[in-house]
């Protein structure tokens, strides 16, 4: 069997690629301007059905978001049948053909694809997709339908749903009937298997004080509303942040990344937040997770993926041993070079901690190796994975005394809690309530697990991201050459200083991280590497950024 050519070509000549742009699958797929997109959408709509071909008609997700950034941006990103990210090797072929720059190349790249990849095309394709609440998003889901529809490949509409939900029904639809089957394979399934292992979890406890939920404006909101249903009077959600239809307010000074990178409280939670109340922020399609609180004194405390990550494993850990399971399951916790050297310290006396690149997938990959891997990053993106091993363990546990029962029956209700596939801003909040009501902690007492390192993150706009280089997990700058050394030396001069910088995966930009001992120190290193950075890179000195000292 061959590909369907003349079918490609008449739709195909539909998306052309505009000149002069290169995609790139990047952290999290592709993502820029959603006006650029349209020959993108169409091709990975092609791609996935290829996907699900090469794995036996599995289904494969795709998601139309970009998460995180501005309401112009959009993006796309393809889920592999265990609801994990795309298959590393792939990504190379997805910028390939979305680089391919006309419909005759397209097609040769297709055909060359299906050759080394060895495609059996009479092999069945299925897909399952959603998009976000961005206004580029119908018409986008427009081409990637072309793409479906050129492949020959049987699809699901999911509709506007999160990225998280997206990926719990990829694996719920490949897994249905089997004896891993992961959930009831719709929304409603996913909200019931949530709402029914917390309300377990939270059994026999106090009720928490209500919860503010900002929403970033995004689909979250959707989701929020859904699970308030579901929950009863198990814990109270107040949402903000909602206008999910209101013109340029996704993300825009609210959600996890404006809390994480300004380090404040989103202005319009100003009037709602009381001194004491736990609040926390999605980001725009509801995978990423920040927690907050005021102090006595009115001051903004932020609980970011770190935090979370020090609270969820501590109590894990304290349940594997209420169970007896010490020996059979251990614990260990993977991070990426963002993770808060205050974190890393205080995790690291205590149980094993790895060190990755950026980007889920490798988070997620790392965590794999671990009986329980409990992975974040410190921007909120994160969850804990059970591995089969452990889950059998779980299963034949017979526990010695009604205490080791208890704890066991946790062990297995978080199981069902914690969205296993990806981070997952609501089943991650869920978690999160779970301890704080179990050790009877406010978010201050959560906060003093550990003292974070005052920090700054800062992004440069550069003529040309591709030219930096990392290696060491992105702790260090390999191109352009010289660099490196010279932020060395910077860094050298601060108490308990560090630094790294590295090229974004999802915007346009050249991140530069850095810490010190007092917060005016690690802002000032921060803008000096950033200086760096610009002035090395040949940006304008007319237009260098103030702050870069
Ligand atoms: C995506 C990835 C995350 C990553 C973030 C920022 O998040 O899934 O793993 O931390 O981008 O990546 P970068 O620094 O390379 O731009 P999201 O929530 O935007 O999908």
């Amino acid at each position: 069997m061959s590909l369907p050519v003349d079918t490609i070509r008449i739709l195909a000549d539909r998306h052309p690629k505009p000149a002069n742009i290169r995609f790139t699958y990047g952290t999290a797929g592709f993502r820029t301007l959603g006006s650029t997109l349209d020959s993108v959408m169409f091709r990975v709509g092609i791609l996935a059905g290829l996907r699900s071909k090469k794995l036996d008609g599995k289904t494969i997700g795709v998601m139309v978001t970009a998460s995180h950034n501005p309401e112009p941006d959009n993006g796309v990103k393809l889920v592999d049948p265990r609801g994990e990210m795309l298959e590393a090797a792939w990504e190379a072929h997805a910028t390939n053909l979305a680089n391919a720059p006309t419909t005759d190349a397209f097609i040769e790249a297709l055909e060359n694809l299906v050759k080394i990849a060895k495609i059996d095309l009479s092999k069945p394709s299925r897909i399952v997709y959603g998009r976000d609440t961005r206004p580029s998003g119908p018409s986008l889901v427009a081409a990637l339908e072309d793409g479906f529809q050129a492949i020959g490949a049987s699809v699901r509409n999911a509709g506007v749903t999160t990225t998280p939900i997206l990926h719990y029904l990829v694996r719920s639809i490949n897994t249905k009937g089997t004896k891993d089957e992961y959930g009831i394979d719709s929304e409603e399934g996913y909200m019931q298997k949530l709402s029914t292992a917390f309300k377990k979890l939270v059994a026999g406890k106090p009720a928490s004080p209500p919860l503010i939920v900002d929403c970033a404006n995004g689909v979250g909101a959707q989701a929020v509303d859904e699970i308030i249903k579901y929950l009863g009077d198990s814990l109270q959600l107040i949402p903000h942040n909602t206008a999910t239809t209101t013109p340029g307010a996704l993300n825009n000074a609210c959600g996890a990344d404006f809390v994480k990178t300004t380090q404040k409280l989103p202005p319009s939670l100003a009037q709602f937040l009381k001194p004491g109340q736990r609040a926390c922020s999605f980001d725009g399609d509801a995978d990423r997770l920040m927690y907050f609180y005021l102090d006595e004194r009115g001051q903004f405390r932020m609980l970011d993926g770190d935090k979370i990550a020090a609270l969820v494993a501590a109590f894990i850990v304290d349940l594997v041993k209420a169970a007896g399971l010490e020996e059979e399951i251990k614990v260990g916790i993977v991070q990426t070079a963002y993770a808060n050297g205050g974190s890393t310290k205080y995790l690291s006396d205590r149980l094993p901690v790895k060190c990755v690149p950026t980007g889920v997938k490798h988070l997620h990959h790392a965590a794999e190796h671990y009986d329980v891997g409990v992975y974040f990053e410190a921007n909120g993106h994160g969850t804990v994975l059970f591995s089969p091993d452990t889950q059998e363990t779980l299963a034949a546990h017979q526990p010695s005394t009604p205490a080791q029962s208890t704890a066991l029956n946790h062990l297995v209700n978080l199981t069902q809690l914690i969205n296993q596939t990806v981070g997952d801003a609501l089943s991650d909040m869920l978690l999160v309530e779970v301890v704080l009501a179990h050790k009877s902690y406010s978010g201050a007492e959560w906060d003093s697990l550990y003292v974070d390192l005052p920090n700054r993150l800062v992004k440069v706009v550069v003529s040309d991201i591709h030219i930096f280089k990392t290696e060491d997990a992105e702790r260090r700058l390999v191109s352009p050459p010289g660099l490196q050394a010279k932020i060395d030396e910077l860094v050298r001069r601060y108490e308990a200083g560090r630094a790294f910088v590295r090229p974004s995966g999802t915007e346009a930009v050249v991140r530069v991280y850095a810490e010190a001992m007092v917060r005016a120190q690690a802002d000032e290193l921060a803008f000096r590497v950033a200086g760096l950075v610009y002035d090395e890179t040949g940006g304008d000195p007319a237009r260098r950024p103030a702050e870069f000292l």
